[in-house]
């Protein structure tokens, strides 16, 4: 994928046709708006190289990808306020460079890595994964990431180390929605260590073969696919090692609405709602949500012998 700016698009470099049609359009609407700023340079040559360069992952859907324009203007990033146009409308204020990612705790190296440096540690991967949202939608996001298990394996996490807590920035300077108490700040999630250690487990630095536009958590988020879509924290500055179960944001705010495993799952339904059925943004008939997001022969055995409903 080589889509950088507008000015070097070339239709033949970008399958599927459909994929191209869709961002030609947004190119078109966002000239002359606050969202043609998500298209905002890289800092650092060779990491835009890096980003060019990303191979296709076996473990993508064949699904195809949902319309750009709605992968970076119909987000849920709290920070920027609580409508969906919000963080495409609101994240340009957010500054990605400089940025360091602190990886901390129970791990014999602790360590602190520039964003770019960590965009050059290993090969990219475009992941192509299926996102649910525990609101009833869902989309099909082409990801530009590495494994988190690289990140992991570079900290050398220690035997007493079970979980991993993710934090988010806070900066109520560039991030207006910190100032309101709908969530505590900063946003925090979190996974057991097996979990995070997972292949499927990403940190995304990209998508659509780009830069990761700032409303979708610039410039690293996590991204889990078998889990509804607020385990993927965005923003991310902070990993730590941790002994216990992370008190996260959300089972803070709601704990009976939010558990911390939050695995994707049709047979438990939110207490407001079921989780049954999904509608895939850009559809009209809704989908049969899947177990664990459709990633059931991959992440099940993550989770055997546990009892999901008391665990959801
Ligand atoms: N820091 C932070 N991360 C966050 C959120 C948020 O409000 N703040 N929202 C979550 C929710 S509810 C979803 S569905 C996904 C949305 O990601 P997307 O906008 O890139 O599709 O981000 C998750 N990560
Ligand atoms: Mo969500």
């Amino acid at each position: 994928m080589l889509i950088r700016n507008p000015a070097d698009l070339v239709p033949s470099e970008i399958t599927p046709r459909g994929v191209f049609d869709n961002r030609r359009e947004f190119l078109k609407a966002a000239a002359g708006t606050t969202l043609g700023l998500a298209l905002q340079p890289m800092s650092d040559a060779f990491a835009a190289e890096k980003l060019a360069a990303a191979t296709k992952s076996p473990f993508s859907t064949e699904e195809k990808p949902t319309a750009y324009k709605d992968v970076t203007g119909y987000n849920n990033f709290y920070e920027f306020g609580t409508d969906k146009s919000d963080p495409a409308e609101h994240a340009h204020t957010l500054r990605t460079r400089p940025w360091t990612i602190s990886v901390e705790g129970l791990v014999k190296q602790a360590k602190t890595f520039a964003i770019d440096d960590l965009i050059k540690l290993v090969p990219l991967e475009e992941r192509i994964y299926r996102m649910r949202c525990v609101e009833g939608w869902s989309m099909v996001i082409p990801w530009l990431g590495l494994p988190l298990a690289t990140l992991l394996k570079q900290v050398e996490p220690l035997g007493a180390a079970k979980y991993v807590e993710f934090i988010s920035a806070a900066d109520p300077k560039t991030m207006p929605g910190v100032s309101s108490r709908v969530l505590d700040w900063p946003y925090i999630e979190g996974l057991r260590l097996d979990e995070a250690q997972h292949p499927l487990s990403i940190l995304a630095v990209g998508l659509y073969g780009e830069v990761l536009p700032n409303q979708n958590g610039a410039p690293l988020r996590l991204v889990v696919p078998w889990k509804y879509g607020f385990k993927s924290g965005k923003s991310i500055v902070k990993i730590r090692l941790v002994e216990r179960e992370p008190q996260t944001s959300w089972v803070k705010a709601n704990a009976r609405e939010y558990g911390f495993y939050s695995n994707v799952n049709p047979e438990v339904d939110h207490p407001r709602w079921s989780q049954a059925t999904e509608r895939r943004i850009g559809e009209f008939i809704k989908r049969k949500t899947l177990p664990f997001n459709g990633y059931a022969d991959q992440v099940g055995k993550l989770y055997a012998g546990m009892d999901l409903k008391k665990y959801y």
